[in-house]
């Protein structure tokens, strides 16, 4: 067990609260994991993302989604009420989730990159199991893919993560695409576009995804010496919302529920804040607004079905008993809220994310945590669920001490930022969200800040920040985001660079 990873950077106090605690998660832990040290008793991972997945989910108290089986992986896990991702765009987010690094950490901040162009010699957490002997797989997209156009391919893998990787590619893919409406026609991507397909759920490619998991879990479960880590990637519900079309039916459009009062809701907003817009946006009258929900809600549902197939793949083969599931999404999505679709924004919808980790047995199953985590805590999380060593440069929290009583606060704040702007006039924007509330400050304040009070505002309809009765509050955020957001840089202080040349693939050297 590698204590070393329970300890935070930040003060005595809290490392001896968390060595305290540590102590305390031991029955936990041991109940959790098999005594022998032998390779055959070390528990498996199943790492289920799917992509551009909010948080409208039955089991996150979404009044119409559909998603049983996601529901029932809650009901046997410990469900993350605040879990948010760093970087809420596919590249940044799942190369900083990947690595245990912030964004400013991987030098990651824009699609189509990997990690092995910036720190070539960082473990991916795959790659972390892979040195200790576990089979690692992928099936679909863990690292960024330009969907649709890269599926079926290895988009922008890191080939040192993985032992296997699977890619197919279904219906959606390769023969669906003159079908699909698009608010462009003939972008699907980062284009709003849907369809109701009528063919069936295994021809699809997140069908093609969950039959891939089947198969190679039944060749896990006769070769018990070598413990795995399965990473599914599911495709759905990202652009384009495509998913047989008996999904649709489930959400009559009349019911899909439209965002109101937008126009007075952003005049408290900085420009900044609404500059995720996309002029194509606008297109999206009350009908194609209504038909885009009803076909995202769709895509959900779908995908749900999915991680269903492959939850009971885990059951049916006997390797539940020995296997640990984590379940999140690279970023949020908005639909419309702050007039805003889609990701890249730093509002609640587009930085929060599902987080659900299961393990075997455990006591506090269909428990909530309540306090804000990140996918920065994944990393420690699993290698220390797994004994498995971990680098030394991990900046997010284990995990496990929620997991063992999911009323302890951990950290108690997670930090999300973006980009504006390109090249060298590229600004960022931070956000910390605390369990009460959340401060966002663009290029340092001189571009605008946002203070929303989540326990009258869920919704983040009000910026406080110039209320005088927050001031000492924004100056106190304020001072905690600089703080914060110079930590997520690496010990050089400055953000890694692109390197010229390609990596070479070792992975025992990287
Ligand atoms: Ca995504
Ligand atoms: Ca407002």
């Amino acid at each position: 067990m590698n204590t070393k990873l329970l300890i935070p950077q930040q003060s005595t106090a809290r490392t001896l609260a968390v060595k305290l605690v540590f102590l305390v998660a031991i029955p936990f832990l041991a109940k959790c994991l098999p005594a022998s040290g032998a390779d055959n008793t070390r528990p498996n991972v199943l790492f289920i993302i799917s992509d551009d997945l909010n948080n409208s989910l039955g089991c996150y108290g979404h009044p119409l989604v559909k998603s049983p089986n996601i529901d029932r992986l809650a009901a046997r896990g410990i469900r993350f009420e605040r879990a948010y991702c760093q970087f809420p765009l596919c590249g940044p987010s799942r190369n900083s989730m990947l690595t245990g690094l912030y964004p400013n950490s991987t030098g990651i901040l824009a699609n189509r990159q990997i990690f092995r162009q910036t720190i070539p010699e960082q473990l991916s957490l795959p790659h972390a199991f892979r040195m200790e002997g576990y089979f690692a797989a992928r099936i679909g997209k863990l690292y960024h893919y330009n969907v649709p156009k890269s599926v079926g391919t290895n988009g922008h893998d890191d080939p040192g993560s993985w032992e296997l990787e699977i890619n197919p590619a279904g219906c959606d893919r390769l023969i669906e695409e003159p079908d699909i409406f698009s608010l462009r026609p003939g972008n699907f991507g980062g284009t709003i576009s849907w369809y109701a397909s009528p063919r069936g759920d295994h021809l699809h490619t997140d069908g093609l995804l969950s039959t891939d998991a089947e198969w190679v879990l039944e060749r896990c479960a006769r070769d018990s010496n070598r413990p795995f880590f399965l990473a599914v990637g599911f495709y759905r519900p990202h652009t384009p919302y495509v998913a047989p079309k008996e999904y649709f039916e489930d959400y009559p459009l009349d019911d899909m529920p439209l965002v109101q009062g937008v126009e007075e809701d952003v005049k408290d907003l900085p420009p900044h804040a609404l500059g995720s817009h996309k002029d194509e946006h606008d297109l999206l009258n009350d009908d194609l607004s209504r038909q885009a929900i009803q076909a995202y809600y769709a895509s959900i549902t779908f995908m749900d079905a999915q991680v269903g197939r492959v939850l009971d793949a885990l059951d049916r083969l006997g390797l539940a008993e020995n296997t640990i599931i984590v379940l999140t999404s690279d970023h949020g999505y908005h639909l419309g809220e702050h007039g805003l679709w889609q990701k890249m924004s730093l509002f609640e919808e587009s930085a929060r994310v599902p987080l659900i980790i299961a393990t075997p047995g455990m006591p506090q199953a269909g428990s909530v945590a309540e306090s804000p985590v990140g996918h920065i805590d994944i990393y420690p999380t699993l290698t220390e669920l797994c004994s498995v060593t971990a680098p030394d440069n991990l900046q997010g929290q284990s995990l496990v001490p929620m997991l063992n009583d999911p009323t302890l606060q951990g950290r108690g704040w997670t930090l999300t930022q973006v980009t504006r702007g390109s090249n060298e006039k590229t600004t960022f924007g931070y956000t910390l969200r605390t369990r009460r509330w959340r401060f966002t400050e663009w290029d340092s304040g001189n571009q605008g800040r946002e203070l929303y009070d989540h326990k009258t505002d869920p919704l983040e309809q009000t910026n406080l920040w110039e209320d005088p009765a927050h001031s000492d509050r924004v100056q106190r955020l304020a001072r905690r985001v600089k703080t914060i957001s110079k930590r997520t840089l690496p010990k050089s202080g400055k953000i890694p660079p692109i390197r010229p040349e390609t990596w070479s693939p070792n992975i025992t050297d990287p």
